[in-house]
């Protein structure tokens, strides 16, 4: 799973992407920065404590640092190139908008407002989304030209579905707010559009805002909360720094500041569940492990996730969910009370489910 940052330029998607994989990369505008965040998960940390493992394995979230288009995005000349390719690519967006005041650092519409920022964002989305459907329909229209009379019925489909997408998004409607049916869902998912991807807003605010933040997430909520859209507010700069230290210097510092939890943290949380993804668990004395698919994947699969051969082997699954492991203290308890099930291969995994997978190769 990937996820991509966007923001126009000198918003602070450098100083968020280090923040969030508490490294130190350099800010050199129209660099491509890549790295691998943990997903902390307290309740991982809490079956390591039970099962006393040799390692303790994270789920993981790949961060893009994708820099923009030097002349600036929001003033409608469109995306292209490599850089709609690498957004393309990436499973949900992750937008940081100014917010921080700074007029040591400039910014490139003059002035700091961020949900003008976020609306001409948007907008720069939409358009390319646009694009994509005009080149579409001349190359659909050739295609009839030349097509058998079934090949132009499918071709004709598409058209309509195109055509509802292209009205939905000149009223302003991104895709992934408009209704697509699961068919139509298959039959548009190699174009990539850019407002069909899980959007999350990180407002990067300055220090002096830190005491505000509820204040600003409650405002964001409210003005752009909307199905597969996250809003956050967190201050990079900071962040970044903070991420510096070591755990003892970090926790005194955030005490001092009034910093509160690692925002950095809540932000990858966040952005993992918004891609839609859950994370089950292996344990036992070598490891205990997150591992991450999408909810509801059947255990055939998620068993795939761990090693083909346990796929291909697969027999059953002992699955226990992870507040009845927590209740019974160890696995032969929950066996005890029945807590400790056996599963098939259809059977849909959940998020915090412990899976032991018997399997036969
Ligand atoms: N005061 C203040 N400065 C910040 C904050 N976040 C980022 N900056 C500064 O803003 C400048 C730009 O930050 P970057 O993280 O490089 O921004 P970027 O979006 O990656 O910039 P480009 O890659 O050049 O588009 C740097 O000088 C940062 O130190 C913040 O929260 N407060
Ligand atoms: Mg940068």
């Amino acid at each position: 799973m990937q996820i991509g940052i966007i923001g126009i330029t000198k918003s602070g998607k450098t100083t968020v992407f280090n923040a969030l994989i508490r490294s130190s990369i350099g800010q050199a505008t129209g660099q491509m920065n890549i790295g691998v965040a943990k997903v902390v998960d307290p309740r991982l940390d809490r079956l390591t404590v039970m099962f006393k493992p040799k390692r303790e394995v994270y789920a993981e979230v790949r961060y893009v640092d994708i820099p923009g288009a030097p002349e600036g995005l929001g003033k409608s000349q469109g995306i292209g190139g490599e850089y709609l390719n690498a957004l393309q690519r990436a499973d949900a967006l992750l937008h940081v908008v100014r917010a921080f005041d700074d007029p040591s650092v400039s910014h490139i519409n003059g002035s700091v407002d961020p949900y003008r920022d976020t609306a001409a964002m948007d907008m720069e989305l939409a358009f390319s989304d646009l694009a994509i459907i005009e080149r579409r329909f001349k190359r659909l229209e050739e295609e009839m030209k030349r097509a058998k009379p079934q090949e132009r019925e499918r071709a004709r489909q598409e058209t309509a579905l195109l055509e509802r997408l292209r009205d939905g998004l000149a009223s302003d409607v991104p895709i992934r707010q408009q209704e697509v049916s699961s068919e139509e869902q298959k039959a548009i998912s190699n174009y990539q559009f850019l407002t069909a991807k899980p959007l999350f807003i990180i407002f990067n605010i300055g220090e002096e805002q830190l005491s505000q933040v509820d204040k600003i997430e409650e405002e964001m909520g409210a003005r752009l909360g909307r199905p597969r859209v996250q809003a956050a507010a967190m201050c990079g700069k900071l962040e970044a720094e903070l991420g510096q230290m070591t755990t003892e210097e970090e926790q005194e510092f955030r005490t001092s500041l009034g910093a509160g939890e690692p925002a950095a943290a809540r932000v990858i949380r966040l952005s993992y569940e918004l891609v839609g993804l859950c994370s089950f668990f292996t344990v036992g004395e070598d490891e205990c492990r997150a591992w991450t698919i999408p909810l509801n994947t059947p255990a055939l699969k998620a068993a795939g996730q761990i090693h083909s051969d346990i796929e291909r082997g697969f027999i059953r699954a002992e699955v226990v969910a992870y507040e009845d492991l927590v209740q019974c203290g160890t696995l032969p308890e929950a066996r005890r009370r029945g807590l400790l099930r056996l599963e098939g291969k259809t059977y849909p995994v959940k998020d915090g489910d412990i899976i032991n997978f018997l399997f036969n190769v």
